[in-house]
């Protein structure tokens, strides 16, 4: 590609206005590309998508100032340098989806690794949350929960502890294996279960980041105790839409 830097950066921009709104207007949920359609932000081609609740309104497992934090400088950071580097390896957003980017990452460089994980791990975790949590699942994802774990409180004891042992920086996750069946583990850093080098593999359903930066500021060193708080704020009826895609 000789096109020089303003007119690639036109391109994507364009190009990205009409995919944005494809994506948005096929389903609410899961396009996590989040291609940008925002005239004032140049060439960023990567957003995040707007909370849907309020800093403060996590409170009961999470503070405002963590989640402010979290969203205003961390994530952001991740879908900044994710946009980055896909104008540094000339990857074509328009014909290559965030997922299928995640799935060949180890044909990518480490800031693609780290930021596209990063990109996609947070958009997916923010819209996992809720202050007006169900507290507990329901239908067809309550009776896979049971058949594939054996009851809900066994779910949540593996979950916990795929985050409690998760060495240093990484995400506890659910996913649907290839064979329809649900699987908890986790992953270091930013890493997913949709990227190629991942030894768990499946479609994400529900991730918990276990960073530092996530939970420090109000648990410190307790770990555990921000797992357990996080269970009275999931979205369960977004994990449900997950599974039934
Ligand atoms: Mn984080």
């Amino acid at each position: 590609m000789t096109m020089k830097n303003t007119s690639r950066r036109a391109f994507i921009t364009d190009a990205a206005k009409t995919t944005a709104a494809i994506a948005l207007s096929a389903t609410v949920l899961p396009a996590f590309a989040n291609r940008n359609n925002d005239k004032n932000s140049g060439s960023i081609p990567y957003k995040q998508r707007p909370l849907l609740y309020g800093y403060a309104d996590l409170e009961i497992a999470i503070d405002a100032m963590t989640m402010e934090i979290h969203y205003t400088k961390h994530a952001a950071a991740y879908a900044k340098n994710l946009g980055e580097a896909v104008v540094a390896e000339k990857v074509d957003i328009n014909s290559v989806s965030l997922e299928s980017l995640l799935g060949n990452i180890s044909k990518y460089s480490a800031k693609m690794r780290n930021n596209g994980g990063g990109h996609y791990n947070h958009e997916l975790f923010w819209q996992s949350l809720t202050p007006k949590s169900s507290q507990r699942p329901e239908g067809k994802l309550l009776a896979q929960i049971e058949k594939d774990f054996g009851s809900f409180d066994a779910f949540k004891t593996k979950f916990a502890d795929a985050g409690k042992t998760r060495f240093g920086s990484g995400w506890a996750w659910l996913v649907l294996d290839k064979n329809n069946k649900l699987v908890i583990g986790s992953t270091p850093n930013q890493d997913n279960p949709l990227m190629d080098v991942s030894e768990l593999k499946g479609t994400p359903l529900l991730g918990l980041d276990v960073w530092e930066h996530a939970y420090y500021l109000k648990y410190q060193n307790k770990r555990p105790d921000y797992i357990n708080a996080f269970w009275s704020i999931v979205n369960w009826e977004v994990v449900a839409k997950r599974l039934e895609q």
